[in-house]
């Protein structure tokens, strides 16, 4: 049974056991302050706001039994897998690696680097520790989606115009269907976030979709719940 989402720049359509949320870089590292987010310059507490909607999602999609999948951007303790120029080049105030007030500025295990306690991956769900921005990069995501016959992407989190678009340019490259949820990603430039939305979606969807998350919600409630 197939559900149609009223997106941009058309519907949206995709059936529940092909279907993924993929929820990128919740992290303490980018949503709290003393993170890598705040050690870039950055207002932190623009990205905090959506973590509401992006909670109703996770819940939507274990309701709906999705694959959930969540990312986070992190590095192994002995920087191997940090090229030099990540961690050189943008540093205004602390390195990659250096110690912040929540551990080690992104890297793995420390308290920062985990998924805010709103958004914790459950049992049984996908977690991807990427080193690059791209959540295709350097992991096993595109071999863990199509092992479960994955073909349909639904994406949130946070930055829209950094990781999460070039998350979504790579599924989309590798032939995966991707919608993005409007008001389930944020930016710490609210500009770059609006911008990020209009080029997915232009030329006929050259990138993906888009809908606001009432167009989801609307869609799957729609549908007889016996399917
Ligand atoms: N700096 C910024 O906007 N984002 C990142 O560095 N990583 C992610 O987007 N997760």
């Amino acid at each position: 049974m197939s559900t149609t989402v009223a997106a941009q720049p058309g519907p949206f359509i995709f059936e529940a056991a092909r279907t993924a949320l993929v929820v990128i870089d919740m992290q303490r590292d980018f949503i709290e302050p003393g993170g890598f987010g705040a050690a870039l310059g950055n207002d932190v507490t623009l990205l905090a706001d959506i973590v509401p909607t992006v909670a109703t999602l996770l819940a939507l999609a274990r309701r709906d039994g999705w694959l959930v999948v969540h990312t986070r951007e992190s590095h192994a303790q002995d920087l191997s897998d940090c090229p030099p120029a990540k961690r050189l080049r943008g540093a205004p105030h602390a390195r990659i690696g250096d110690a912040g007030p929540m551990g080690r500025i992104l890297i793995r295990g420390e308290p920062g680097n985990a998924i805010v306690d709103a958004l914790a991956p459950l049992d049984g769900e996908v977690v991807i520790d990427k080193p690059g921005k791209g959540a295709f990069y350097a992991t096993t995501l595109d071999s863990d989606l199509r092992a479960r016959g994955i073909t349909h992407l639904v994406f949130a989190g946070v930055t829209t115009e950094v990781c999460v678009q070039t998350s979504m340019r790579e599924a989309n490259d590798r032939g995966y269907d991707c919608l993005l949820i409007e008001d389930a990603t944020a930016s710490y430039f609210p500009a770059f976030r609006q911008a990020t939305l209009e080029m997915v979606r232009s030329q006929g969807g050259i990138v993906g979709w888009t809908a606001p998350f009432v167009a989801l919600t609307e869609a799957t409630e729609s549908e007889p719940r016996w399917k």
